[in-house]
């Protein structure tokens, strides 16, 4: 097992990186971008007040409203002629938000990459089928460089066209394939309706992430493809992909790139620190970038670290699966539930294939939440195409009760013919809300 240097390092060799990482930040926003000096003035806080990684707590934060309303280049910190790229995140309303890179930062951005892969199980002479998307998106050219940077070839595909990647991967036999595991689940699913067998390919290793994924779907992924499935986390704001990864030797947790990021996890309603262990809102402040250095960004993600030494040997800080997104947190009568966690059980229904999606309505007053499901195609067949058997009611009510008992939340269920619930190329739509001004807004 290869193990980059500061994955040895002991805490307080990374506290002192990180300090120092932090001081050169915290000096180049105050120094380049009017909005962090404003915000450090108005916090009275002075760059050489901030000396441990402690102090990071004494920074204003910074949110995705921040980054809009600067759209698009005001929270930069470099001339934009010492740029190399821009990538930016569409979101679902409003001006997308848009990110920077400098050469360094592309650098710095593929060597992180590189050593995901290398904690995801990946090695120089390996090919890897990259089937993020490539554009705008940091997934497809994230992953690309740092996979040259490691000398492992890629076969920048992209996302879609499904049938011809299938053909890509038995002609060029990759052992790693990198895309949002939904779109896996869709590879493996036109796989056997080819009537290949998905588990007789080259592939040895999934970098899986850009949305959130439950463990059930990580076995059924393993059980459909016969890999090994890893989380990869990132988003375009702190850097990209990358930003954490989960080890193939372990699979628990993903390491966290402690020598570019310092991660905390606050109680998004009170902004406070919560302990070790405890499910929070992640927040980022980056080490070392040029063009887009950010202070205390509040991603939005939910998830919990720990700083205990993983059974891989690494001691960086690990960060647990993300729950989820707050805005996408369900709340049906009171009880707070995240789709992941529906998927979770909803998962080991072999009845049904994994994809699904929650639909919400307005019903009077109140938000009516309905779960679409869909068959297996051989079940169908077999209930002679109908839906409205008595099998299908005791599935029905064995998902209901199952969902209720783990979840605590009551449920429509909507079971739906084969083929019917979208399949995704990219990021898949699991909360379809149709409450804004009766259209269907997709999150
Ligand atoms: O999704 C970057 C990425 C590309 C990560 C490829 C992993 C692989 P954005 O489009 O800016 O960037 O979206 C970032 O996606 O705040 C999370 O809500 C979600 N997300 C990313 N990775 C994961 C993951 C990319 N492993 C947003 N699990 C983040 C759950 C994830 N959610």
């Amino acid at each position: 097992m290869i193990l980059h240097e500061v994955e040895k390092f002991e805490r307080s060799e990374i506290e002192k990186l990180q300090a120092e990482g932090l001081q050169y930040t915290v000096k180049t926003v105050y120094d380049k971008v009017p909005f962090y000096k404003n915000a450090l003035d108005n916090a009275g806080i002075n760059p050489d007040d901030i000396q441990t990684v402690e102090d990071v707590k004494k920074l204003p934060f910074t949110v995705k409203k921040d980054l809009r309303d600067h759209y698009p280049f005001g929270l930069f910190a470099v001339d934009r002629r010492s740029l190399s790229r821009v990538h930016a995140s569409s979101g679902t309303s409003g001006k997308p938000t848009v990110v920077g890179y400098t050469e360094n930062d592309i650098s710095s951005w593929a060597d992180l990459i590189a050593r995901a892969l290398t904690i995801a199980g990946g090695k120089p002479g390996d090919m890897l089928h990259n089937a993020y998307g490539y554009g705008l998106f940091t997934g497809g050219l994230g992953l690309h460089h740092g996979a040259e940077r490691l000398k492992v070839n890629v076969v920048p595909v992209s996302g879609g066209n499904t049938d011809r990647q299938i053909q890509l991967i038995e002609d060029f036999e990759p052992e790693l394939l990198s895309c949002t595991p939904s779109y896996a689940v869709n590879i493996a699913e036109r796989m056997l309706e080819l009537g290949k067998d998905p588990r007789k390919t080259s592939i040895k290793y999934g970098i899986f992430g850009a949305e959130p994924w439950s463990e059930e779907m990580r076995h059924r992924l393993e059980e459909l493809l016969g890999i090994k499935a890893c989380d990869i986390y990132g988003l375009s704001e702190i850097m990209g992909p990358g930003v954490a990864m989960e080890c193939h030797e372990a699979q628990d947790g993903l390491h966290i790139a402690d020598d570019h990021f310092i991660v905390e996890v606050i109680n998004p309603d009170t902004l406070e620190p919560v302990p070790e262990g405890e499910f929070g809102e992640l927040v980022f402040t980056s080490l070392k970038k040029e063009a887009f250095p950010i202070l205390r960004y509040r991603t939005g993600d939910i998830a919990s670290i720990t700083t205990e030494k993983c059974k891989c040997g690494r001691t960086t800080t690990r960060m647990s699966r993300v729950k989820g997104r707050i805005d996408d947190m369900l709340i049906i009568r009171g009880v707070n539930v995240f789709p992941s966690e529906i998927e979770h059980h909803l998962i080991s229904f072999t009845e049904l294939v994994p994809h699904y999606q929650v639909h919400i309505h307005k019903d009077g007053n109140l938000d009516k939440v309905s779960l679409h499901v869909e068959i297996e195609e051989a079940l169908f067949n077999s209930w002679g195409k109908q839906l409205d058997c008595e099998e299908a009611q005791t599935l029905i009510g064995k998902l209901q009760h199952t969902i209720k008992s783990y979840c605590l939340v009551s449920m429509d269920i909507v079971m739906k013919e084969p083929k019917s619930i979208p399949r995704s190329e990219g990021k898949a739509v699991r909360v379809v809300d149709h409450r804004i001004n009766n259209k269907v807004f997709q999150k």
